[in-house]
């Protein structure tokens, strides 16, 4: 069976960072569904399916134990097929190697309080996750105000 990531502009991780009562906004936890979009209002981590931004994008707007079964938006599996990724500052992302969060990892820490810039990695060849190897994902964008 597969799923088909979402085109339509929805709000995304946007949403997730309106502000929570205690003052800091923090992104929903997970849900269990696909949450890539191709395109989106506001997206704070890309994917793309080949080096330097090109081919297939998906938005990650949340946790995915598991990248079987997802397709990017042209139908093309979308497991063990990222190879660059760009990643708002404001958010820490994690990929890795294998299904449920194991295997090799590789990691962009959260090192600005809000959105705004962004780090471009355009291979993921050199980095311990591997070029077309990601079969999870986690994702943790937060604005501190
Ligand atoms: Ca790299």
């Amino acid at each position: 069976m597969s799923r088909m990531l979402r085109t339509a502009a929805v709000a995304g991780v946007g949403a997730a960072l309106a502000l929570g009562a205690a003052g800091t906004a923090r992104a929903a936890e997970p849900a269990t569904g696909p949450k890539l979009q191709a395109k989106a209002a506001t997206c704070y981590v890309w994917a793309y399916q080949l080096k330097n931004f090109g081919g297939q994008r998906a938005c990650l707007t949340g946790n995915i134990k598991n990248l079987a079964g997802y397709t990017w938006p042209n139908g093309a599996s979308a497991d063990n097929s990222f190879s660059s990724l760009t990643v708002d500052k404001a958010c820490q992302v994690q990929l890795f190697q294998y299904k449920n969060y194991t295997g090799a990892v590789s990691t962009w820490k959260r090192t600005a309080h809000l959105p705004g810039a962004v780090r471009k990695d355009t291979t993921l060849s050199n980095n311990k996750v591997g070029d077309n190897r990601t079969s999870s994902v986690k994702v943790y964008c937060a604005a501190d105000v």
